[in-house]
């Protein structure tokens, strides 16, 4: 079914180099279960290999290759991509790693290993964007013990930015029980990688994947889309001549100041479903708007809403400055 989705604002950069995500940090640090909460947000993260051995995966989003890889524990020795790093770092754009930053008995090996990594990124005259996420910060773990952990943050980052000397490097605290963290910091990731436009277009184009609507326009206040997907020309043709009039219906609403908590114009003819919603910013910028295009099954509405709201807090992040 995903097959038939036609994608009429796809821009492919030109070059066909396949750029690398690479995943990495100590077993046990949360690669695994970081990668599967992206993929339950933008959906689109299929695994292209199956696990060969506990050390290597590969999965696919939006369009870039995510290569995980295990370090630590006493297979070091045999980690070929640490002795033959060409082979597998060289395409290498961005590196994440990841530090579990509560497990304190392992923080030294955790630290040891980057900067083995980062060595290799150095011999092999790359400088891809490292990413240095600091995992499990889990929201209950703030509310009680924030200020040690902090201290703790800020140490580790001191330390590291102090024996790497490295430009191209950003931190961010995470934690799956807080997946907001987690869009957050791969969206400025996946901003290094993107220019903003395609950014959004590739956003737009997995969201529309995950409702499996008909079709998906995001536009600014003045009509201009940012982002589109249709699964076939009749899709496009009805959002694109509807689109006008949600956004002044949108504006009838809001001079009528009708009540703004959900704010949102569901409209059904037949057995079609328009969903035209704002996309608050921050209350100070003007919205953005979305109109979905969604067949069938109205309790599936519901379920829409659920999932807007994660598309929502990914847009914010790409779109703000
Ligand atoms: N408290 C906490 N545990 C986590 C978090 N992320 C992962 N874990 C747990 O850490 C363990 C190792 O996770 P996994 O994703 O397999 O690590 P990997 O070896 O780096 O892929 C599992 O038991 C996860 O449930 C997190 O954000 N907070
Ligand atoms: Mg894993």
């Amino acid at each position: 079914m995903e097959d038939s989705l036609q994608f009429f604002h796809e821009e492919e950069p030109s070059e066909e180099r396949t750029y690398k995500i690479l995943f990495t940090g100590l077993d046990a640090a949360g690669k695994t279960s970081i990668i599967l909460t992206l993929q339950r947000e933008f959906s689109t993260i299929a695994l292209i290999e199956p696990t060969r051995g506990a050390q290597r995966r590969t999965f696919k989003l939006l369009g870039r290759e995510i290569s995980e890889w295990d370090l630590g524990g006493q297979k070091s020795y045999l980690i070929s991509y640490l002795r033959n790093p060409g082979k597998y770092f060289d395409d290498t754009e961005v590196a994440i790693y990841v530090i579990d930053i509560l497990d304190a008995s392992r923080i030294h090996e955790s630290l040891s290993y980057l900067y083995d990594v980062v060595d290799k990124f150095i011999e092999l005259n790359i400088e891809p964007y490292i990413n240095i996420f600091f995992h499990k910060y889990d929201p209950r773990l703030i509310q009680t013990v924030q200020k040690e952990i902090q201290n703790q943050i800020g140490d580790l980052k001191k330390e590291i930015m102090e024996t790497l000397n490295y430009k191209k490097i950003n931190f961010f605290s995470t934690s799956i029980y807080d997946p907001y963290t987690i869009i957050n910091a791969m969206s400025k990731i996946l901003l290094e990688l993107y220019p903003k436009k395609q950014l959004i277009q590739k956003t737009v184009e997995a969201f529309a994947r995950k409702l499996d609507c008909e079709g998906l326009i995001i536009i600014d206040k003045n009509s201009i889309i940012l982002g589109s997907c249709f699964k076939g020309d009749d899709s496009k043709k009805i959002l694109s001549s509807t689109i006008a009039y949600f956004l002044t219906l949108n504006d009838v609403f809001s001079d009528m100041e009708l009540e703004q908590q959900e704010d949102q114009i569901v409209v059904r003819r037949s057995e079609k479903y328009f969903l035209f919603k704002p996309i608050m910013l921050e209350e100070t910028t003007l919205p953005y708007y979305m109109l979905v295009l969604k067949r069938k099954n109205p309790l599936d509405i519901y379920f829409v809403n659920k999932d807007v709201r994660a598309f929502v807090n990914i847009f914010k992040d790409i779109v703000k400055d």
